[in-house]
């Protein structure tokens, strides 16, 4: 009866009730409101609650429900989980390479302990489970051009080692006690409206700013550092189509998506397209130009694409034209 109880399931007809969680980076970071705001319009705004320990600015709050979630305090997820009928579960809290390593300790909480909980509420509660993986969950001794889906993992961040952790936990407790455990391995995401934190590939986001306030960006890579890219409502779209991919269609739990790769020096050559004076200098941070130069330059997708049809939309002309318009730079 108790396990009756636990796994009350929903008709298919009814929409998802969608948990978003967080610590203090997700929810209310890069992806976490974008995510909510894509959803909402698919299952309606009061189906998609958005968490985080953090006060949410008055913009997210009033976009729709918002509950305080430490993912580090199981009982309180329980009971959101619980009071809140719970179906799916984006599970975004993390801190990313760079500030990882600047930060060990709560680095493996966050990322290790905290998906330990939610493993455990979603397994208990039959709960649809995403969370992200990424490129950095590759490492020096992966193949790099292109990186398979699977292929040895021997990254050397905590960022990478705790993905790399979180991948295979899920399909464990997929194997081992049917947990519908969806994942992800995101490339760089590139967004206007959010800014990421901490990331290696942050310097693809910042350029955008720095191209429309003063026509110059100092870069942290060096100019030949390719890495694998995608703008965020490409990376939106697919969290939410793997989400939806029925089941049988699922050969695997851990899937590469890709839509471009570039370099800062070809960046920088699209955006002198709109803006021919933009100057890029270069002042290499060493931290993130060896992390960078563990990752993959290009993710192989083809089985994302083969099993519930992946398609990116926006490849580098695109992603630059939309990015500098939203920076108020219209495209030539
Ligand atoms: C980072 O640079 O750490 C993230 C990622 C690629 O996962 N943006």
């Amino acid at each position: 009866a108790e396990a009756n109880f636990h796994s009350a399931s929903f008709s298919e007809a009814e929409p998802p009730r969608v948990l978003i969680t967080a610590v203090s980076l997700g929810g209310l970071g890069q992806l976490g409101v974008g995510l909510a705001n894509l959803l909402r319009k698919r299952f309606g705004k009061d189906n998609v609650i958005l968490s985080d320990i953090r006060k949410p600015p008055a913009h997210v709050f009033h976009s729709g429900p918002f509950v305080y979630a430490n993912i580090l305090d199981y009982k309180n997820l329980r009971e959101i989980v619980v009071n809140h009928r719970i179906s799916w579960l984006f599970h975004y809290s993390a801190l990313l390479s760079a500030v990882g390593e600047a930060n060990v300790s709560l680095a493996r909480d966050v990322n290790i302990n905290g998906l330990h909980n939610v493993l455990d509420v979603a397994a208990e509660y039959n709960v649809r489970l995403f969370v992200p993986s990424t490129i950095g969950a590759f490492g020096p001794t992966s193949p790099r051009n292109p990186a398979p889906d699977l292929c040895i993992q021997r990254p050397r961040t905590i960022y990478g080692v705790s993905k790399v952790h979180t991948e295979l936990m899920g399909e464990y407790y997929y194997y081992r006690y049917g947990l519908d455990f969806r994942c992800l391995r995101y490339p760089g995401i590139i967004s206007a409206d959010s800014q990421p934190g901490g990331g290696t590939t942050d310097y693809a986001v910042q350029i955008f700013h720095a191209a429309a306030k003063n026509g110059t960006f100092e870069c942290n890579l060096e100019a030949s550092t390719r890495l694998p890219m995608m703008y965020i409502s490409d990376c939106l779209r697919a969290t939410l189509e793997v989400m939806e991919a029925p089941e049988e269609r699922l050969s695997m739990r851990t899937y590469n998506i890709g839509a471009m790769s570039f370099t800062p020096e070809e960046l920088a050559q699209e955006l002198r397209k709109h803006a021919p004076d933009f100057q890029i200098t270069y002042c290499v941070d060493p931290l993130r130009q060896a992390i960078a130069e563990s990752w993959p330059m290009i993710l192989d997708d083809s089985n994302a694409r083969k099993d519930w049809g992946w398609k990116h939309g926006f490849d580098l002309p695109e992603l630059v034209a939309t990015m500098l318009s939203f920076h108020g730079v219209s495209a030539r």
